[in-house]
């Protein structure tokens, strides 16, 4: 079955071409997506993935403030009941010269699931949700195994 990914920039965020270039690579990679496009609000992403019943959220930041601008995002997510939804998130994601490591931590602690930093190339994200989509679909397969079982 196709897999629906959401995807925008966060904030008053207006950098453009990435999402532009991600969204033609994840549709050439069999992915509907969902554009939404710059300045996207939480409460758009969230609604957006669930209207779509999406399989992930590509959360896009450019312009140094991504930190504040997702504050609260997962909590968004989760009482939106998607907890189960992916999110991924890439860019610039801090301002000037930053150690990504440690950003790459802070917003795997508050929530998502892949951090990528602004040299990834796209296919890299799109073989790492294949093989998290997957590893979610065996996950559920399983646990609806062990429930009839
Ligand atoms: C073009 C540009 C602009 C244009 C944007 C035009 C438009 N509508 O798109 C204009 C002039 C409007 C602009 C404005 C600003 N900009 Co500007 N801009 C750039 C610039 C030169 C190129 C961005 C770009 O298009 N890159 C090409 C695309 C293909 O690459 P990309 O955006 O990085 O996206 C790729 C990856 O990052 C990654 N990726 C991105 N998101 C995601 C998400 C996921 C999930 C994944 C997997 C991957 C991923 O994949 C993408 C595709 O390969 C960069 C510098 C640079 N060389 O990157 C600065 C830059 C991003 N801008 C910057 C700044 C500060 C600003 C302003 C705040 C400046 C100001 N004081 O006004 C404003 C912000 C305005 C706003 N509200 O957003 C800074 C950000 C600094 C930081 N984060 O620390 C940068 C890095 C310049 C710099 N070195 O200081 N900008």
């Amino acid at each position: 079955m196709t897999k629906t990914v959401i995807l925008g920039v966060i904030g008053s965020d207006a950098h453009v071409v990435g999402i532009t270039i991600l969204e033609q690579a994840f549709e050439a990679a069999g992915f509907d997506v969902v554009n939404l496009g710059v300045q996207t609000s939480q409460t758009e992403f969230v609604d957006a993935a669930d209207e779509h019943d999406a399989a992930a959220v590509l959360v896009s930041s450019l312009y140094g403030h991504a930190k504040q601008d997702c504050q609260g995002f997962h909590r968004q997510i989760a009482d939106a009941g998607l907890e189960d939804v992916t999110t991924y998130i890439g860019g610039n994601l801090a301002v000037g010269q930053d150690d990504f490591e440690e950003t790459r931590a802070f917003f795997r602690e508050i929530g998502f699931d892949r951090v990528f930093d602004s040299e990834t190339d796209p296919e890299d994200a799109i073989e790492a949700l294949r093989a998290d989509l997957d590893m979610r679909s065996a996950e559920t397969e399983r646990e609806s195994q062990t429930v009839s079982a």
